[in-house]
């Protein structure tokens, strides 16, 4: 999708881009330092399985694996984490999610919070987040880039552009549910102009 405005003397155009949510993640990562650019890269470049079949063996493998990458260890192997959170299908980290609970008696976020820390807590908690619902977090992310005095355009523009038209109506069906208000009418109020005329056509139709 391409749109044409101006911005002061400027013609621009901005083309919405199909990415994948694991492009996505980079897109939030804040100038990351080299130790944390690996988490980055290995969202980016692996080839994540996306098909709804789940392996349970796998699953209780992996679970294992996280299993004595922290709990179980002195420290934490992070690098450990970092290769089943990125390789794995969204299905399949629900699944190890649950082989987890089962295994240790606690979740993997449970489990993120307490061995991790920095870019790669947060990191880890938006791939687990995105696994189990894409929608929710984005919606989440909306709400908060609009709330406060000062609109985070940044963020708003950014989640807006590189969602896919499907993603989008799931996600404004999320924020509907969780904040009783249409997503269309909250970017309408907290903007103006061209740019409200931009990202209200990147929205789509009012559900
Ligand atoms: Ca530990």
């Amino acid at each position: 999708m391409k749109v044409n405005f101006e911005f002061g003397n400027h013609k621009v155009r901005l083309v919405k881009f199909k990415i994948m949510s694991q492009n996505a993640i980079l897109l939030w990562m804040p100038d990351p330092a080299q130790r944390d650019a690996k988490i980055l890269l290995a969202c980016v470049n692996k080839t994540r399985y996306k098909g709804p079949e789940v392996d349970r063996e796998m699953a209780a493998k992996d679970a294992k694996a996280l299993y004595k990458a922290g709990e179980e260890k002195l420290g934490t192997d992070e690098k450990g984490f970092v290769k089943i959170l990125s390789e794995r299908s969204n299905t399949q980290l629900i699944s190890i999610n649950t082989c987890y609970y089962d295994m240790y008696g606690g979740s993997l976020k449970k489990v993120i919070k307490k061995e991790t820390s920095g870019l790669f807590e947060h990191a880890f908690l938006i791939i687990l987040q995105c696994a189990e619902n894409p929608a929710k977090y984005f919606a989440k992310v909306l709400y908060k880039s609009m709330q406060g005095l000062r609109t985070n355009d940044t963020t708003l523009i950014r989640v807006i552009m590189t969602r896919t038209e499907i993603d989008m109506q799931y996600i404004k069906a999320e924020y509907h549910k969780k904040y009783n208000k249409n997503l269309n009418d909250a970017v309408h109020s907290e903007t103006s102009g061209h740019y409200r005329t931009f990202l209200l056509s990147l929205l789509g139709q009012n559900h």
